[in-house]
Protein backbone atom coordinates (compact mmCIF):
# COMPACT_ATOMS: atom_id res chain seq x y z
CA UNK A 1 0.00 0.00 0.00
CA UNK A 2 2.58 1.89 0.73
CA UNK A 3 4.20 1.15 -2.00
CA UNK A 4 1.53 2.50 -4.85
CA UNK A 5 0.57 5.21 -2.11
CA UNK A 6 4.14 6.49 -3.11
CA UNK A 7 4.21 5.76 -6.68
CA UNK A 8 0.86 8.24 -6.77
CA UNK A 9 2.31 10.51 -5.53
CA UNK A 10 5.42 10.68 -7.57
CA UNK A 11 3.10 10.88 -10.50
CA UNK A 12 3.49 7.12 -11.67
CA UNK A 13 0.45 7.16 -13.87
CA UNK A 14 0.36 3.40 -13.95
CA UNK A 15 0.25 3.48 -10.25
CA UNK A 16 -2.35 5.91 -10.90
CA UNK A 17 -4.62 4.04 -12.81
CA UNK A 18 -4.33 1.07 -10.27
CA UNK A 19 -5.38 2.92 -7.78
CA UNK A 20 -8.23 4.62 -9.35
CA UNK A 21 -9.15 0.53 -10.34
CA UNK A 22 -8.91 -0.29 -6.62
CA UNK A 23 -11.69 2.67 -6.46
CA UNK A 24 -13.65 0.87 -8.87
CA UNK A 25 -13.63 -2.59 -7.87
CA UNK A 26 -13.88 -1.45 -4.20
CA UNK A 27 -10.48 -3.21 -3.22
CA UNK A 28 -9.90 -3.96 0.37
CA UNK A 29 -6.94 -1.48 0.57
CA UNK A 30 -9.12 1.25 -1.12
CA UNK A 31 -9.93 3.34 2.13
CA UNK A 32 -6.11 3.26 3.24
CA UNK A 33 -4.82 4.29 0.28
CA UNK A 34 -7.34 7.01 -0.10
CA UNK A 35 -6.40 8.43 3.90
CA UNK A 36 -2.68 7.68 3.02
CA UNK A 37 -3.36 10.49 -0.01
CA UNK A 38 -5.39 12.86 1.74
CA UNK A 39 -3.06 14.98 3.25
CA UNK A 40 -1.85 15.09 -0.22
CA UNK A 41 -4.80 16.60 -2.33
CA UNK A 42 -5.88 20.21 -2.43
CA UNK A 43 -3.29 21.47 -5.22
CA UNK A 44 -4.88 20.70 -8.28
CA UNK A 45 -7.28 23.07 -10.11
CA UNK A 46 -10.74 20.66 -10.78
CA UNK A 47 -12.39 21.79 -13.46
CA UNK A 48 -16.19 20.66 -14.23
CA UNK A 49 -17.06 20.08 -17.81
CA UNK A 50 -20.66 19.65 -18.06
CA UNK A 51 -23.72 20.13 -21.00
CA UNK A 52 -26.00 18.42 -23.13
CA UNK A 53 -25.34 15.22 -24.89
CA UNK A 54 -23.38 16.29 -28.17
CA UNK A 55 -22.83 19.80 -27.20
CA UNK A 56 -19.49 19.70 -27.73
CA UNK A 57 -17.44 18.90 -24.43
CA UNK A 58 -14.94 16.59 -25.48
CA UNK A 59 -13.61 18.44 -28.26
CA UNK A 60 -13.78 21.09 -26.22
CA UNK A 61 -11.99 19.16 -23.44
CA UNK A 62 -9.83 18.03 -26.35
CA UNK A 63 -9.32 21.98 -27.22
CA UNK A 64 -8.33 23.27 -23.43
CA UNK A 65 -5.71 20.43 -23.04
CA UNK A 66 -3.58 21.22 -25.66
CA UNK A 67 -3.92 25.27 -24.38
CA UNK A 68 -2.90 24.04 -20.52
CA UNK A 69 -0.25 21.85 -22.41
CA UNK A 70 1.26 24.42 -24.27
CA UNK A 71 1.21 26.63 -20.79
CA UNK A 72 3.37 23.40 -19.53
CA UNK A 73 0.43 22.07 -17.26
CA UNK A 74 -0.23 18.13 -16.80
CA UNK A 75 -4.30 17.34 -17.13
CA UNK A 76 -5.71 14.52 -15.89
CA UNK A 77 -9.33 14.06 -17.55
CA UNK A 78 -12.09 12.04 -15.67
CA UNK A 79 -14.77 11.61 -18.48
CA UNK A 80 -18.02 10.31 -16.81
CA UNK A 81 -20.87 8.18 -18.18
CA UNK A 82 -24.25 7.78 -16.18
CA UNK A 83 -26.01 6.12 -18.50
CA UNK A 84 -23.08 3.23 -18.60
CA UNK A 85 -25.06 0.69 -20.49
CA UNK A 86 -24.81 2.75 -23.71
CA UNK A 87 -21.73 3.83 -22.58
CA UNK A 88 -19.54 1.88 -25.17
CA UNK A 89 -19.85 3.89 -28.37
CA UNK A 90 -19.96 7.63 -26.59
CA UNK A 91 -16.52 6.71 -24.41
CA UNK A 92 -14.90 5.22 -27.58
CA UNK A 93 -16.17 8.52 -29.02
CA UNK A 94 -14.49 10.35 -26.74
CA UNK A 95 -11.26 8.26 -27.13
CA UNK A 96 -11.25 9.24 -30.95
CA UNK A 97 -11.45 13.29 -29.97
CA UNK A 98 -8.83 12.84 -27.72
CA UNK A 99 -6.48 10.78 -29.29
CA UNK A 100 -4.29 14.05 -29.98
CA UNK A 101 -2.94 13.85 -26.39
CA UNK A 102 -2.33 9.67 -26.71
CA UNK A 103 1.18 9.84 -27.25
CA UNK A 104 1.50 12.39 -23.98
CA UNK A 105 2.70 11.18 -20.62
CA UNK A 106 1.02 15.10 -19.33
CA UNK A 107 -2.06 13.84 -19.81
CA UNK A 108 -3.65 11.06 -18.01
CA UNK A 109 -7.26 9.99 -19.42
CA UNK A 110 -9.48 7.58 -17.66
CA UNK A 111 -13.29 7.31 -18.38
CA UNK A 112 -16.17 6.40 -15.50
CA UNK A 113 -19.05 4.46 -15.73
CA UNK A 114 -21.89 3.47 -13.16
CA UNK A 115 -21.75 -0.08 -14.27
CA UNK A 116 -19.72 -1.81 -11.18
CA UNK A 117 -19.81 0.86 -9.21
CA UNK A 118 -22.03 0.03 -5.89
CA UNK A 119 -21.35 3.10 -4.00
CA UNK A 120 -22.72 5.57 -6.99
CA UNK A 121 -20.93 7.35 -9.70
CA UNK A 122 -20.35 10.70 -7.44
CA UNK A 123 -18.69 9.19 -5.09
CA UNK A 124 -15.91 6.76 -6.66
CA UNK A 125 -15.42 10.05 -9.39
CA UNK A 126 -14.46 12.06 -6.56
CA UNK A 127 -12.13 9.94 -5.22
CA UNK A 128 -10.28 9.02 -8.12
CA UNK A 129 -10.23 12.95 -8.92
CA UNK A 130 -8.55 12.87 -5.84
CA UNK A 131 -5.94 10.09 -6.57
CA UNK A 132 -5.25 12.31 -9.48
CA UNK A 133 -4.74 15.30 -7.31
CA UNK A 134 -2.59 13.59 -4.90
CA UNK A 135 -0.60 12.66 -7.98
CA UNK A 136 0.62 15.98 -8.83
CA UNK A 137 -1.75 16.48 -12.28
CA UNK A 138 -1.72 20.39 -12.52
CA UNK A 139 -5.74 20.58 -13.75
CA UNK A 140 -8.27 17.55 -13.39
CA UNK A 141 -11.09 17.58 -15.99
CA UNK A 142 -14.36 16.23 -15.45
CA UNK A 143 -16.35 15.24 -18.42
CA UNK A 144 -20.03 14.86 -17.14
CA UNK A 145 -23.21 14.59 -19.96
CA UNK A 146 -26.46 15.99 -19.44
CA UNK A 147 -27.53 18.05 -16.79
CA UNK A 148 -29.58 15.88 -14.20
CA UNK A 149 -29.10 15.12 -10.64
CA UNK A 150 -25.66 12.82 -10.60
CA UNK A 151 -24.11 15.17 -12.55
CA UNK A 152 -24.80 18.05 -10.45
CA UNK A 153 -23.67 15.99 -7.71
CA UNK A 154 -20.48 15.22 -9.57
CA UNK A 155 -20.04 19.04 -10.44
CA UNK A 156 -20.46 20.15 -6.54
CA UNK A 157 -16.67 18.48 -6.63
CA UNK A 158 -15.17 21.21 -8.59
CA UNK A 159 -13.31 24.35 -7.93
CA UNK A 160 -14.53 25.56 -11.10
CA UNK A 161 -17.48 24.48 -13.31
CA UNK A 162 -18.01 25.42 -17.13
CA UNK A 163 -21.38 25.01 -18.91
CA UNK A 164 -21.31 23.79 -22.22
CA UNK A 165 -24.31 25.14 -24.92
CA UNK A 166 -24.76 25.18 -28.70
CA UNK A 167 -27.23 27.70 -30.46
CA UNK A 168 -30.62 25.43 -30.84
CA UNK A 169 -29.82 23.18 -28.51
CA UNK A 170 -32.77 24.05 -26.63
CA UNK A 171 -30.79 23.14 -22.73
CA UNK A 172 -30.98 26.71 -21.63
CA UNK A 173 -34.34 26.14 -19.45
CA UNK A 174 -33.32 22.50 -18.85
CA UNK A 175 -29.69 23.53 -17.22
CA UNK A 176 -31.90 26.82 -15.68
CA UNK A 177 -33.97 23.72 -14.15
CA UNK A 178 -31.55 21.50 -12.56
CA UNK A 179 -30.05 24.20 -10.81
CA UNK A 180 -26.50 24.23 -13.11
CA UNK A 181 -26.96 27.91 -14.14
CA UNK A 182 -26.46 28.70 -10.73
CA UNK A 183 -23.94 27.12 -9.70
CA UNK A 184 -21.59 27.43 -13.19
CA UNK A 185 -18.94 30.03 -13.13
CA UNK A 186 -17.99 30.13 -17.12
CA UNK A 187 -20.46 29.59 -19.95
CA UNK A 188 -19.13 28.44 -23.47
CA UNK A 189 -21.91 28.89 -26.29
CA UNK A 190 -19.94 26.28 -28.17
CA UNK A 191 -20.72 25.74 -32.44
CA UNK A 192 -20.69 29.46 -32.68
CA UNK A 193 -20.25 28.58 -36.44
CA UNK A 194 -23.72 27.67 -35.97
CA UNK A 195 -26.31 30.28 -36.36
CA UNK A 196 -28.47 31.29 -33.33
CA UNK A 197 -25.12 32.22 -31.12
CA UNK A 198 -26.65 36.14 -30.68
CA UNK A 199 -30.06 34.53 -29.12
CA UNK A 200 -28.66 31.72 -26.90
CA UNK A 201 -25.94 34.67 -25.63
CA UNK A 202 -29.23 36.39 -24.80
CA UNK A 203 -30.99 33.77 -23.43
CA UNK A 204 -28.41 33.01 -20.89
CA UNK A 205 -27.77 36.53 -19.71
CA UNK A 206 -31.45 36.80 -19.09
CA UNK A 207 -31.27 34.07 -16.70
CA UNK A 208 -27.82 35.02 -15.72
CA UNK A 209 -29.40 38.24 -13.88
CA UNK A 210 -31.57 36.20 -12.18
CA UNK A 211 -28.98 33.91 -10.65
CA UNK A 212 -26.12 36.50 -9.83
CA UNK A 213 -26.39 38.95 -7.58
CA UNK A 214 -23.40 40.79 -5.68
CA UNK A 215 -21.04 37.78 -6.28
CA UNK A 216 -17.32 38.65 -6.90
CA UNK A 217 -17.70 36.51 -9.62
CA UNK A 218 -19.34 36.85 -12.66
CA UNK A 219 -19.63 34.22 -14.79
CA UNK A 220 -18.57 35.12 -18.13
CA UNK A 221 -20.27 34.11 -21.72
CA UNK A 222 -17.31 32.72 -24.25
CA UNK A 223 -17.76 31.40 -27.83
CA UNK A 224 -15.71 28.77 -29.31
CA UNK A 225 -16.07 26.36 -32.11
CA UNK A 226 -13.80 23.48 -30.61
CA UNK A 227 -14.02 21.64 -33.96
CA UNK A 228 -11.22 24.27 -35.28
CA UNK A 229 -9.82 25.03 -31.98
CA UNK A 230 -11.43 28.58 -31.67
CA UNK A 231 -11.81 30.24 -28.55
CA UNK A 232 -10.02 28.01 -26.31
CA UNK A 233 -7.23 30.13 -24.81
CA UNK A 234 -9.91 32.94 -24.25
CA UNK A 235 -11.65 29.72 -22.72
CA UNK A 236 -8.88 28.65 -20.47
CA UNK A 237 -7.30 32.45 -19.40
CA UNK A 238 -11.49 32.28 -18.03
CA UNK A 239 -10.68 29.22 -15.80
CA UNK A 240 -7.72 29.98 -15.15
CA UNK A 241 -8.85 33.69 -13.74
CA UNK A 242 -11.36 31.49 -11.60
CA UNK A 243 -8.97 29.66 -9.99
CA UNK A 244 -7.06 32.62 -8.91
CA UNK A 245 -9.72 34.66 -7.13
CA UNK A 246 -11.22 31.13 -5.60
CA UNK A 247 -7.02 30.66 -4.36
CA UNK A 248 -6.80 34.81 -3.22
CA UNK A 249 -9.98 35.38 -1.66
CA UNK A 250 -12.18 33.52 0.72
CA UNK A 251 -14.55 32.13 -1.58
CA UNK A 252 -12.43 29.28 -2.44
CA UNK A 253 -12.23 28.24 1.31
CA UNK A 254 -15.90 28.16 1.42
CA UNK A 255 -16.31 26.02 -1.06
CA UNK A 256 -14.01 23.82 -0.26
CA UNK A 257 -15.60 24.05 3.36
CA UNK A 258 -18.96 23.71 2.61
CA UNK A 259 -17.90 20.47 0.25
CA UNK A 260 -16.36 19.03 3.31
CA UNK A 261 -19.38 19.65 5.32
CA UNK A 262 -21.93 18.25 2.25
CA UNK A 263 -19.10 14.91 2.40
CA UNK A 264 -19.25 14.07 5.79
CA UNK A 265 -22.74 14.49 6.79
CA UNK A 266 -23.38 11.83 3.68
CA UNK A 267 -20.45 9.82 4.88
CA UNK A 268 -22.14 9.62 8.35
CA UNK A 269 -25.75 9.54 6.82
CA UNK A 270 -24.72 6.47 4.78
CA UNK A 271 -23.16 4.87 7.95
CA UNK A 272 -25.99 5.78 9.89
CA UNK A 273 -28.51 4.04 7.26
CA UNK A 274 -25.90 0.76 7.04
CA UNK A 275 -26.70 0.70 10.81
CA UNK A 276 -29.46 1.07 10.88
CA UNK A 277 -31.24 -1.15 7.97
CA UNK A 278 -31.61 -4.36 9.52
CA UNK A 279 -33.53 -3.10 12.51
CA UNK A 280 -35.83 -0.98 10.02
CA UNK A 281 -36.12 -4.36 7.83
CA UNK A 282 -37.19 -6.21 11.19
CA UNK A 283 -39.93 -3.96 12.01
CA UNK A 284 -41.17 -3.07 9.23
CA UNK A 285 -41.41 -7.39 8.32
CA UNK A 286 -43.34 -7.46 12.12
CA UNK A 287 -45.45 -4.41 11.73
CA UNK A 288 -48.99 -4.57 12.86
CA UNK A 289 -50.29 -1.35 11.95
CA UNK A 290 -49.40 2.32 12.71
CA UNK A 291 -48.33 4.90 10.24
CA UNK A 292 -44.01 5.30 8.66
CA UNK A 293 -44.07 8.10 10.95
CA UNK A 294 -44.75 6.15 14.17
CA UNK A 295 -42.77 3.58 12.61
CA UNK A 296 -39.69 5.54 11.66
CA UNK A 297 -39.93 7.22 15.33
CA UNK A 298 -39.60 3.73 16.96
CA UNK A 299 -37.16 2.51 15.21
CA UNK A 300 -34.79 5.13 16.10
CA UNK A 301 -36.16 5.21 19.59
CA UNK A 302 -35.56 1.75 19.51
CA UNK A 303 -31.90 1.98 17.48
CA UNK A 304 -30.86 4.71 20.22
CA UNK A 305 -31.76 2.27 23.22
CA UNK A 306 -30.03 -0.79 21.91
CA UNK A 307 -27.14 1.16 20.44
CA UNK A 308 -26.91 3.61 23.72
CA UNK A 309 -22.97 5.25 23.87
CA UNK A 310 -21.58 2.85 20.91
CA UNK A 311 -23.83 4.91 18.75
CA UNK A 312 -21.55 4.76 14.92
CA UNK A 313 -18.96 2.53 16.60
N1 LIG B 1 -20.16 22.70 -36.06
C1 LIG B 1 -19.55 22.36 -34.94
N2 LIG B 1 -19.60 21.08 -34.53
C2 LIG B 1 -18.97 20.77 -33.37
C3 LIG B 1 -18.28 21.72 -32.60
N3 LIG B 1 -17.78 21.12 -31.49
C4 LIG B 1 -18.13 19.82 -31.58
N4 LIG B 1 -18.86 19.59 -32.72
C5 LIG B 1 -19.41 18.32 -33.19
O1 LIG B 1 -20.46 17.94 -32.33
C6 LIG B 1 -20.48 16.54 -32.13
C7 LIG B 1 -20.43 16.19 -30.66
O2 LIG B 1 -19.17 16.59 -30.16
P1 LIG B 1 -18.58 16.00 -28.81
O3 LIG B 1 -17.33 16.75 -28.53
O4 LIG B 1 -18.52 14.54 -28.87
O5 LIG B 1 -19.72 16.42 -27.82
P2 LIG B 1 -19.96 15.89 -26.33
O6 LIG B 1 -20.69 16.98 -25.66
O7 LIG B 1 -18.69 15.44 -25.73
O8 LIG B 1 -20.88 14.66 -26.59
P3 LIG B 1 -21.29 13.51 -25.52
O9 LIG B 1 -20.07 13.18 -24.72
O10 LIG B 1 -21.74 12.38 -26.39
O11 LIG B 1 -22.40 14.09 -24.73
C8 LIG B 1 -19.30 15.98 -32.91
O12 LIG B 1 -19.78 15.51 -34.16
C9 LIG B 1 -18.41 17.17 -33.08
O13 LIG B 1 -17.63 17.10 -34.25
C10 LIG B 1 -18.25 23.07 -33.07
O14 LIG B 1 -17.68 23.99 -32.45
N5 LIG B 1 -18.91 23.33 -34.24
MG1 LIG C 1 -18.17 13.61 -24.73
Amino acid sequence: MENIAQRIRNGELRALARGISYIENHHEQKRELLSTLFPHTGRAHIVGITGSPGAGKSSLVNGLVKVWRKEGKTVGIVAVDPTSPFSGGALLGDRVRMRDHEEDDGVFIRSMGTRGSLGGLSEACKDAIRLMDASGLDVVLVETVGVGQSELDIMKIADTIALVLYPSGGDVIQAFKAGIMEIADVFVINKADLPGVNQLRGEVEDLLHLTSEDKDWKPPILETVSTEGKGMWEVVAELNAHKALLTQSTTGTERRLSQLEEEVTRRIKEQFVEEISPLVKEEVAHATGGDPYDMAGRIYKRFKEEKGANLFK
